[in-house]
């Protein structure tokens, strides 16, 4: 680690420490403003055990019907629900029962068993998971949720459902009336063919599948708590106002998403006007997401409803215990920076680790538990050192997909593509890869029909990097015309969710044929974004947070057909084609470039193997010794008032750095080998305030071609470590200095003295 990264380092230690040290000054704020704005998120004395609370029941109480403990008691279930079972059954494992159990506090798990989408229809084994979740529960002192995932089709009575009683009764007989066990019936009736309408005629289907099983169920002897949903994705408790189902433990269920129900909404209101006349319900599912079980999170709505669920004594059961790449999932998709998913097993100190936990899940954790939410802090920042200490083609972000994950990316909700992504090589790499064919007959708006793809909540910010870059290659099937046009956007929350990057990378069809391709038979491109030119006028700062990065490959009257591939996206400051991790001086170009102290030969080309000139040296030098620049007056014969170095040539001349006869500087002359050495050590002198110091002979087989005025430096250069013999122990003093290897020697003086 280099000094300046060190200090770096040092303070943010320093500071880290400080900060947990007065945990209160960061997050008083947040806590007063729960106790005062929402006085129910704070605590959890009704939210018992089974052990404690035994069977449930549902009494009246001020004219409502609430779920009571055995003892004719209150009592408030909250806890979550599994992901489709059929696609994470990894969640059932004891580790992670006991870590909701206590770490997270919750008295209740739901089992979401789906029928369709691969689910029980297709898939019987998964009800194994059913049967071995309700043990795990049991073992872990909570009530568990059997939850007949109804979704696709809508109708609970569809074909599909068909075996429902038998499940139920088997489940019943495994588990007789056990008092730990509550069955959810039907999940979301719903209007998806074959479904059923959001009205009376829809309610009294959901009720004609329902009631035979509840009256299996009691009829064998099950006192359980039976939840059933309502038409419109369990929206319309409100019918059972009217039309309710006779059994008095029967509740009826109300899913909600807070970034797309409100508070004061629709459901919100049909819920609050059931359970003002006596329907008891039962939140079963709801999310900090949008419906989708994407986008957002919305905790601050989120926060409303839980008050007022809190507050009225309603249970609720939040979706979901995922891994998967939504914000609804409660476990991160992806580590920043590294890459694997949260294990759904958090291992045997049973305990996810806060990071571990998405946004919403770290959320949602506190709210079960009644603690204060103080969101630990998930910015990676990239300083100015990280990104010259990346290399490039090693990201930062997570997406050089080494490890065959997409690494959290994925389609985003509005995406016109949403094949398979999967990770395909690509120029000797992993990449992430999709097939794209434009439909014959497309939509106006080129982004309707096109990729879009998402990097969501790494949270994280520029630093001080001017580029967002990255690698994209196409293998066409059929590319004859037409553009592609490549777009860039961030969701910056203090930037109203949306950052457009100004440019886009437009892709020319016709011409695909004259450009060069890679070994493996793709055209290459290589991308990028200034992130000083966002749309609107917008600025992103170095601080602000980006939250998501969205590309987009849209069409312009295309023909595309065939496969794209994303590779490396990265932040950086340095965009030359000619330099690569393995060119001659990398981290010294990359460093001093991003100081300012080296330029390219063009926005896109460095230079490495190019000879350096007398006038680029001492530009160098005028940079890094930070010399109050002069302004040339045309005293030398070969400098032109017009060139690019007049005025740092004539201040490196002033400062005794570069010498002529008066008359003649030779700014464009190549600098040979013993000339670098005489101009590193007068920078080196004059950094260091020192003398050339005696230093110990040097064995140099051709010293006798050194010229006399350079041999001393040449001597004191090498005894440094400035520069080096060849392997065959001589020096070359007339060999010309490359652009690559005068900016690693410049780089070590500055490394030598500390000014690195
Ligand atoms: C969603 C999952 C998503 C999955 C989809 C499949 O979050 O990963 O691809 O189901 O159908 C519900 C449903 C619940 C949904 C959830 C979010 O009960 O199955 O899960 N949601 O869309 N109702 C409203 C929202």
């Amino acid at each position: 680690m280099k000094k300046e990264c060190l200090r770096v380092f040092a303070v943010f230690m320093v500071f880290t420490f400080l900060l947990s040290l007065f945990p209160f000054v960061t997050f008083a704020q947040n806590t007063a403003y729960e106790k005062d704005k929402y006085p129910h998120l704070i605590g959890n004395s009704l939210v018992k055990k089974p052990s404690v609370a035994g069977r449930l029941q549902i009494i009246k109480q001020n004219g409502r019907r609430i779920l009571a403990d055995q003892n004719g008691e209150p009592i408030q279930l909250r806890g979550m629900s599994t992901h489709g079972l059929q696609w994470f059954p990894q969640i059932i494992n004891n580790n992670a029962f006991a870590a909701l159990a206590n770490d997270w506090g919750c008295n209740v798990i739901r089992l979401a068993m789906y029928i369709g989408e691969g689910g029980y229809a297709t898939n019987p084994q998964v009800k194994d998971k059913v049967i071995e979740g309700i043990k795990l529960a049991i073992q872990n002192d909570m009530y568990v949720i059997v939850d007949w995932h109804v979704l696709n089709p809508g109708d609970p009575n569809a074909e599909i459902y068909k075996g429902a009683k038998d499940f139920f009764k088997e489940i019943a007989q495994k588990f007789p009336n056990d008092f730990h066990i509550i069955y959810e019936l039907c999940n979301e009736p719903n209007p998806t063919d074959p479904g059923v309408t959001n009205d009376e005629a829809g309610w009294k289907k959901v009720k004609a599948y329902a009631e035979p099983i509840i009256k299996m169920l009691r009829q064998m002897g099950n006192e359980n708590i039976i939840i059933i949903g309502s038409p419109n994705w369990s929206q319309r408790p409100d019918f059972a106002i009217k039309d309710p189902i006779a059994d008095d433990k029967v509740m009826y269920s109300v899913h909600f998403y807070t970034g797309t129900h409100k508070v004061d909404g629709y459901v919100f209101e049909n819920m609050k006007m059931a359970i003002e006349a006596g329907v008891p319900v039962f939140v079963t599912e709801w999310g900090t997401s949008e419906a989708s079980g994407d986008g957002g999170p919305y905790l601050d709505e989120a926060d409303k409803w839980l008050e007022y669920l809190n507050a009225n004594n309603i249970s609720w059961v939040n979706w979901s215990l995922t891994n998967k790449n939504e914000t609804s999932g409660a476990f991160v998709p992806y580590i920043s920076g590294v890459s694997q998913a949260t294990d759904l097993d958090p291992g045997s100190d049973q305990k996810w680790d806060i990071s571990e936990l998405s946004i919403s899940g770290e959320y949602v954790r506190s709210r079960i538990k009644g603690i204060p939410y103080q969101p630990i802090e998930r910015t990676l920042k990239i300083s100015q050192d990280q990104v010259a200490c990346a290399p490039i083609g090693q990201p930062i972000l997570p997406s050089d997909f080494e490890d065959g994950t997409r690494q959290g990316w994925d389609w985003d909700g509005p995406s016109g593509v949403k094949g398979a992504l999967t990770i395909e090589e690509a120029n000797g790499s992993n990449a992430l890869s999709w097939e794209v064919e434009y439909p014959e007959k497309k939509l106006q708006d080129g982004w309707a029909s096109a990729p879009r793809l998402i990097l969501r909540n790494i949270n994280t910010t520029r630093g001080d990097c001017k580029y967002l870059c990255f690698d994209f290659y196409l293998k066409p099937k059929q590319a004859t015309k037409g553009e592609l046009a490549i777009f860039l956007a961030f969701a910056p929350p203090s930037l109203n969710y949306w950052a457009q990057a100004e440019d886009s990378f437009n892709i020319d069809l016709t011409n695909l044929s004259t450009l060069k391709k890679t070994p493996d038979d793709l055209y290459s491109f290589k991308i990028s974004f200034d992130l000083d030119k966002i749309k609107e006028g917008k600025i992103i700062g170095p601080d602000t947070h980006l939250r998501d990065i969205i590309i987009v490959v849209a069409d312009v009257n295309s023909d595309f057909k065939g496969r794209m591939y994303l590779d490396n996206v990265r932040f950086t400051n340095m965009l030359f084609e000619d330099v690569t991790p393995q060119t001659t001086g990398y981290e010294a170009i990359s460093k001093l470039y991003s100081k300012k102290i080296v330029n390219g030969i063009s926005t896109n080309l460095f230079g490495p193997e190019k000879a350096v000139t007398r006038a680029e040296v001492a530009a160098m030098a005028v940079r890094l010794l930070d010399l109050q620049e002069e302004s040339y007056n045309g005293e030398f014969v070969d400098v032109s008032k017009n060139s690019w170095y007049a005025n740092e040539v004539s201040t490196a001349y002033k400062a005794g750095i570069i010498l002529g006869d008066g008359k003649y500087i030779k700014p464009e002359k190549a600098v040979t080998r013993e000339e670098m050495a005489v101009f590193a050590m007068r920078i080196y002198r004059i950094l260091t305030d020192e003398k050339a110091e005696a230093t110990e002979e040097i064995a140099i087989s051709d010293k006798n071609s050194i010229s006399s005025w350079a041999r001393q430096d040449v001597n004191a250069a090498i005894s440094l470590g400035l520069m080096d013999v060849f392997t065959d122990g001589s020096f070359g003093p007339k060999v010309k200095v490359t652009r690559a290897e005068a900016t690693q020697i410049i780089y070590k003086i500055l490394e030598l003295t500390g000014k690195m």
